[in-house]
């Protein structure tokens, strides 16, 4: 079983190997534990991190890192030079390493050692330098922001081919109808030809969460999307109607499966609503629908993912 990578330089002076021991803590390399031998003696861990010296002995001062890779490249000459390490702000790297070297050589020097971070042609920045007669490193870091990220399974925005229902309360219609029209608008943008939308209007936001279970169950709609809107100064009882609406809508949703997006307002006054229903800030309905387009984009992909691993599960007797 294969545990680790490690990779050697060779040091010549002890004075240069604790230099460069400080240089890569201060990079912020974890230092690992360190050994020491007497000469003719056998290897012995010291007990400090890093450099845990012993006067004329030989050592080793190991820095972790969290990633090792080994990479065997065909057809193109490898990167140089061979020990690459990936960091994350590679500007702040270069200055660091810069002023190092400056403190030590001169500026000729410097200039000759180190290069400039400039772009690869694999989409990583990079510069070298050499550390130590024999010792040079290059330092990357990715330009791709997904580089060695794990992939996110992320819903699409088209709606095209899919159907959609909207559950729309008529309490408050000064307000639901442009709500109604941010969601449409969302739903057509995206694709999703008309006669694949189906409105319900029911009277209030209480009645919404009954709608939209029975469309949900019919299991023709990729999404539904929820519309009301609730003014607590207007609405006796407003916390317990508002709760209970959130509720079912939630319910249908993880008891059908199907997504159900959340356009329902509670606000304190009309004017609060309408802002959120296309004045001042933004148009909730809008972002209703955006959510379902993305959320049926999201189910669909699921269940392809859960289908191809439990087909795979069968063919491989899991
Ligand atoms: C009764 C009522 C009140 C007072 N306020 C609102 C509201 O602010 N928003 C809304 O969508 N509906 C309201 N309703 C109506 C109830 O939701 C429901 O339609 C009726 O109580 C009939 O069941």
């Amino acid at each position: 079983m294969i545990k680790g990578l490690t990779a050697v330089a060779q040091i010549a002076s002890e004075a240069d190997f604790v230099e460069l021991a400080e240089l890569f803590q201060s990079l912020g390399f974890e230092p690992g534990r360190g050994w020491s031998m007497r000469s003719g003696g056998n290897g012995t861990r010291t007990s400090s991190e890093g450099t845990g010296r012993i006067e004329g002995a030989a050592q080793g001062a190991p820095f972790l890192a969290p990633l090792g890779n080994l990479e065997l490249v065909y057809g193109r000459r490898p990167a140089e030079p061979p020990l690459l390490i990936e960091v994350t702000a590679l500007d702040e790297i270069h200055a660091t390493v810069k002023a190092w070297l400056l403190s030590r050589r001169s500026g000729e020097e410097t200039t000759r050692d180190i290069s400039e971070p400039t772009l690869t042609d694999w989409n990583a920045r990079l510069f070298t330098v050499q550390l130590h007669p024999g010792f040079s490193v290059a330092f990357w870091q990715s330009e791709n922001p997904l580089h060695n990220r794990p992939m996110a399974i992320e819903g699409d925005l088209s709606a095209a081919g899919r159907r959609f229902a909207v559950v729309v309360a008529r309490w408050n219609a000064v307000i639901t109808d442009r709500l109604l029209q941010g969601a449409l608008d969302a739903l057509l943008r995206s694709g999703c030809a008309r006669k694949d939308i189906e409105i319900v209007r029911v009277p209030g936001a209480w009645e919404i969460p009954s709608a939209a279970r029975t469309l949900a169950e019919t299991g023709r709609f990729a999404a539904i999307i929820t519309l009301g809107v609730l003014l607590r100064g207007e609405t006796a009882h407003y916390e317990a109607i508002y709760n209970e609406v959130a509720r079912g809508i939630g319910q249908s949703q993880q008891e059908t499966g199907v997504p159900h997006a959340f356009g329902v307002l509670t606000c304190e006054t009309l004017e609060q609503a309408l802002d959120r229903a296309g004045l001042k800030a933004g148009n909730k309905g809008f972002e209703a629908g955006i959510a379902a387009i993305e959320m049926a984009s999201i189910q669909e992909k699921l269940r392809t993912e859960r289908q191809s691993s439990s087909a795979a599960g069968i063919e491989a007797g899991a």
